[in-house]
């Protein structure tokens, strides 16, 4: 965080006082995340970076760095809760590893659509997700989505779970999505992301957990032949902020920098949901089978997930409770 300038003491804008307003400072924040700037996030965060320069009439500015410029995400929360960088777009799979409840949000089949995860971002239990984090000196703001995850396979035309028993998949390493994939019996490889197309290409993997925006992005189709479009989990990153730093800003700000977030995030679902068509559409284009599989067949797979996750944490347990009902 850069002080730039302040006007602090026996401010202009103490029109109304007691009330939550600005005390006039202004900011140069830095955001960091592993996406490219082709990804939703970044656009999201582009937009977020718009919309606090906007409310803020400039004093609120945004540095943002992509693709894995300030490191993994493991460093990247690391810095943001020692206050050398301020915000990040982290995804929900690595911060379950630091934050357990983060798991809830892959519960398997949970949401119709992605407008209905964004609607469940504001829950009780969502919100109280976020809330673990304060224990870590980082302030939970809210969650970006981008496209579901999606099953691809290098040359098995997969149309049931069984059909996964003894393939070999990349999956994000994160245990609930893990669980997920070896209930089916098939065995998980916890790749990185950059890691993923050669090692299916040379056949070390046959397929991926994935979603269509990065099989895109990455060209997956060159060396995957099949891709369920199963949509079976959400793919939220975690809008997080040092809390020392969001704390130390005015009551107006904070409001200014939920509401910026907000309008993100609202932007973020709004593309994506419409470029459902045209992604799948991109990928059959460039020769692979798109397919669906009837959720209805994960149904025992869905069972398993809740009752050994649900009880791992009341938290996961309110959260599931919320979206199955
Ligand atoms: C991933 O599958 O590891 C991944 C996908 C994204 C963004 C970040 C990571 O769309």
């Amino acid at each position: 965080l850069f002080l730039l300038t302040s006007c602090s003491s026996g401010a202009k804008d103490s029109a109304s006082s007691g009330d939550a307003s600005s005390d006039g400072k202004a900011y140069t924040f830095k955001l960091a995340h592993i996406t490219p700037p082709s990804h939703m996030w970044h656009k999201a965060a582009e937009k977020f970076k718009e919309e606090l320069s906007k409310r803020s009439d400039g004093r609120i500015e945004l540095e943002i760095y992509p693709s894995s410029q300030l490191g993994s995400e493991a460093d990247m929360m690391q810095q943001i809760e020692s206050g050398s960088v301020d915000f990040g777009f982290i995804t929900a799979a690595y911060t379950s590893s630091r934050s357990p409840s983060f798991a809830a949000w892959f519960a398997p089949y949970a949401f119709e659509d992605l407008e209905a995860a964004h609607k469940e971002r504001q829950s009780e239990p969502a919100k109280k997700i976020l809330a673990t984090l304060d224990e870590q000196g980082i302030t939970g703001l809210d969650y970006l989505f981008a496209g579901q995850r999606v099953m691809l396979f290098k040359d098995k035309d997969v149309q049931k779970p069984e059909d996964m028993k003894g393939l070999k998949l990349r999956v994000t390493p994160s245990p609930p999505m893990q669980d997920f994939y070896k209930s089916t019996g098939a065995s998980t490889e916890g790749l990185p992301l950059p890691e993923v197309y050669s090692a299916v290409q040379t056949g070390v993997i046959d397929g991926m957990d994935m979603d269509l925006d990065a099989a895109i992005t990455n060209k997956y189709y060159e060396v995957a032949k099949y891709g369920a479009v199963t949509n079976h989990m959400v793919w939220p990153a975690v809008a997080m902020v040092n809390k020392k730093t969001f704390e130390g800003m005015s009551e107006e700000d904070q409001k200014i920098v939920r509401e910026s977030l907000e309008a993100a995030a609202d932007y973020a679902v709004e593309t994506r949901s419409g470029q459902e068509e045209e992604f799948k559409k991109e990928l059959a284009d460039n020769g692979m089978k798109i397919y669906d599989i009837d959720p209805e067949l994960f149904k025992p797979y869905i069972e398993e997930f809740d009752k050994k996750y649900g009880p791992t944490d009341p938290l996961i347990q309110e959260f599931i409770d919320s979206v199955r009902k």
